[in-house]
């Protein structure tokens, strides 16, 4: 394939999972035949296992998970994967080597992202430090992960990565919010010369209606495309039930990531099977990561069922690009 007319702006990854589209499926995204991928006892000490980043590493696969343990305290773990679909992950949650003992005093962490930045790759995820921050860290081999500061002061969720500079800033989307189950929240951006100093800080977008009019977060790391950023992204409703997690698709703008061109109204994934409906807090479908082949333009989109267990989805860029732009109400 001529590498010019690829829509992904990004590596060939010919062994990430994928099931072709099931002929009856009428949405951009569909699920793994065989959900969930991860069950919430995988490893002894976990309660559940969900709301989990992956990435290629070494021809192979890596992740850090978030793995809830039997004492219910949120602690994030490392694994390992040979096709991404079956995953060993430590029982022992991952030790951060930090400096400075103030930052270093790991409390609790939740619903990492993983992401590739020049020379390693950098973890950002919902950190306690006197209340919920952006925590930080970098690892060259996921056997060492060196902590770094927080991004933020509390009380903030949702730290997602662009995977490169723009325009000599680093580029971070967050969602500030407060100490309990905030009952609302904006997508922001900040930016930093050195990914420890961040400002510059941007709207980006907030909830709007139905699906996604309580609060929204980003999701995975976006994906660089020929037309733009492109953001998958949670939304919440608010039931007579509690909340309703699901998922959409954005575009933002390749050099001013703050501007959003395109948002889908209908949302692409939301709970509909039992182990999204069902587990310890029901009816949430939570995206952290995806894995993508350019050449193909195959999307595998990682995310929590339920806060419980980890699931799989794919999509293939060109139709949900066309989906976001045909469905689209910024
Ligand atoms: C959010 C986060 C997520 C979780 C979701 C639903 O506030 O805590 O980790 O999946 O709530 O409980």
């Amino acid at each position: 394939m001529n590498k010019q007319k690829q829509t992904i702006i990004g590596d060939a990854l010919p062994n990430i999972p994928w099931e072709e589209k099931p002929k009856n499926c009428v949405d951009p995204v569909w699920r793994y035949s065989n959900n969930p991928i991860i069950p919430r006892d995988l490893i002894p000490s976990s309660n559940s296992i969900f709301n989990s980043a992956v990435v290629p590493y070494e021809g192979k696969f890596a992740g850090v998970f978030r793995c809830d343990s039997k004492t219910r305290r949120m602690q994030l773990h490392n694994g390992k994967s040979n096709d991404a679909i079956s995953w060993t992950i430590e029982n022992d949650p991952i030790s951060f080597i930090c400096d400075d003992p103030e930052i270093g005093n790991f409390v609790e962490g939740y619903d990492p992202r993983v992401v590739w930045i020049e020379d390693r790759y950098y973890i950002t995820w919902c950190n306690v430090y006197h209340g919920y921050t952006i925590g930080m860290a970098y690892t060259n081999d996921f056997k060492k992960f060196y902590q770094m500061e927080n991004a933020f002061v509390p009380f903030n969720r949702n730290g997602v990565l662009f995977p490169r500079k723009i325009k000599g800033k680093y580029i971070m989307l967050s969602r500030p919010s407060d100490s309990g189950h905030t009952s609302f929240g904006d997508i922001f951006i900040s930016q930093s010369p050195d990914m420890i100093h961040w400002g510059c800080h941007r709207h980006v977008m907030g909830p709007t209606s139905g699906w996604q009019h309580t609060k929204i977060g980003a999701g995975p790391v976006p994906i660089e495309t020929r037309e733009g950023w492109l953001l998958i992204y949670h939304g919440v409703l608010t039931s007579c039930n509690g909340y309703v997690y699901s998922m959409g698709s954005a575009l933002l703008d390749i050099d001013e990531p703050w501007k959003v061109l395109f948002r889908t109204e209908p949302y692409i994934l939301s709970p509909h099977e039992l182990y999204e409906c069902v587990g310890d807090v029901p009816n949430v479908t939570f995206p952290c990561a995806t894995l993508a082949d350019a050449p193909t333009g195959r999307i595998a989109i990682y995310y929590g069922g339920a806060d419980t267990v980890t699931a799989l989805a794919f999509t293939q860029v060109d139709e949900l690009i066309d989906f976001t732009k045909k469905n689209s109400k910024v």
